[in-house]
């Protein structure tokens, strides 16, 4: 049982990145799913149960994110914000592995994945502000060893090393993980109803990769037919279409078990409520009621590693504080 008060971190630029449609499904786009309130909704669930000491994180982590990512790909989110007026959102119209010799507006095809992630002016601030709340509450479990929470938004565990995608632009677990790494044994483990594409890319030996996930070629990120992730750092495990609480917990149970042979230290949860049963974006349901992320909670607060617990995904506004709070008190600080 894990008590006392637990900082939060929130990044002080999300808000004003606002993307409003999502054209991933087709056009017209509908209303993009990825919104600010998303963080509001969470953070109502977790202070609810919790002890929360609320930390508005103003730096921008450039350091943090030109170390993990790509430095010509994070020049080029630069460069973009430069081009863009306010409100206007881009998506790359030409997708080709090297565009480097094309004009800077068409160079975006280098790095995205897809079109439902518009970049506008201040996309780039919001996701180096992510990226800062995961670097913060990585620090503060360093300078006090107990477990920290950051409300990243945008997510990151669709973001690869020079690659983004699925709302991500810069993937804050392992941002965390590298904080953390370099202070003892860590892993990455990943709740999110999508498997992290660019999580297993980043995945190393000194912060492997665990996702449990619905199944990555009939759901985002719709993998090639197969295209192998696993390496000796990466450990997938996909859900069958319909679990219920059960069946997840199981599954769950089977994966922490592999993580308990590694003895860690620090664990960087992944965590996503896109798993709700609720969820608006699910292709294969998977069918977690809110009451189900208690005993979720309670599996992940019997680890011995201190936990730096990132948000990923989670688009029930409705449903996302209840989530939260039951999930909380399953871990019951
Ligand atoms: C981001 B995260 C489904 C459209 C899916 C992309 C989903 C990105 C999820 N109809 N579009 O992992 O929660
Ligand atoms: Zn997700």
């Amino acid at each position: 049982m894990r008590t006392g008060s637990i900082p939060l971190y929130v990044p002080a630029l999300h808000a004003l990145h606002r993307p409003t449609q999502d054209l991933s499904d087709g056009y017209p786009g509908v209303n993009h799913p990825e919104v600010p309130s998303r963080v509001d909704r969470v953070l109502e669930g977790f202070a609810t149960v919790w002890e929360v000491t609320v930390r508005t994180v103003e730096h921008l982590a450039w350091d943090a994110v030109n170390g993990l990512h790509d430095p010509e790909y994070v020049r080029f989110l630069g460069e973009l914000r430069e081009l863009l007026q306010e409100g206007e959102e881009y998506i790359p119209s030409i997708f080709q592995p090297d565009l480097s010799a094309a004009p800077l507006r068409l160079r975006g095809g280098m790095y995205c994945r897809e079109i439902g992630t518009p970049l506008s002016a201040a996309t780039l601030g919001a996701a180096l502000s992510s990226a800062a709340a995961a670097e913060w509450a990585a620090r503060a479990i360093l300078e006090t060893g107990r477990d920290a929470v950051a409300l990243c938004r945008p997510p990151g565990h669709h973001a690869g090393r020079r690659r983004y995608g699925g709302y991500c632009f810069f993937n804050n677990a392992y941002v965390a993980a590298t904080v953390l790494a370099a202070a003892g044994r860590c892993a990455v483990l990943d709740l999110d109803y999508h498997l992290g594409e660019g999580s297993a890319e980043l995945a190393s030996e000194q912060a492997p990769y665990f996702s449990l996930h619905a199944d990555p070629w009939r759901n985002y990120p719709y993998l090639d037919a197969g295209m192998q992730l696993e390496t000796a750092f990466v450990n997938l495990e996909s859900l069958p279409g319909g679990v219920d609480g059960r069946g997840y917990l199981e599954r769950l149970r089977g994966m922490l078990a592999r993580l308990d042979v590694l003895d860690l230290d620090f664990l960087v949860l992944s965590l996503g409520f896109d798993t709700a049963a609720t969820d608006p974006i699910q292709d294969d349901p998977v069918r977690l009621r809110p009451e189900d992320y208690f005993a979720i909670g309670q599996a992940l607060a019997d680890l011995r590693p201190r936990l730096a617990i990132v948000l990923e995904g989670g688009y029930d506004l409705n449903g996302l504080k209840d989530c939260a709070r039951y999930f909380a008190a399953g871990f019951s600080r």
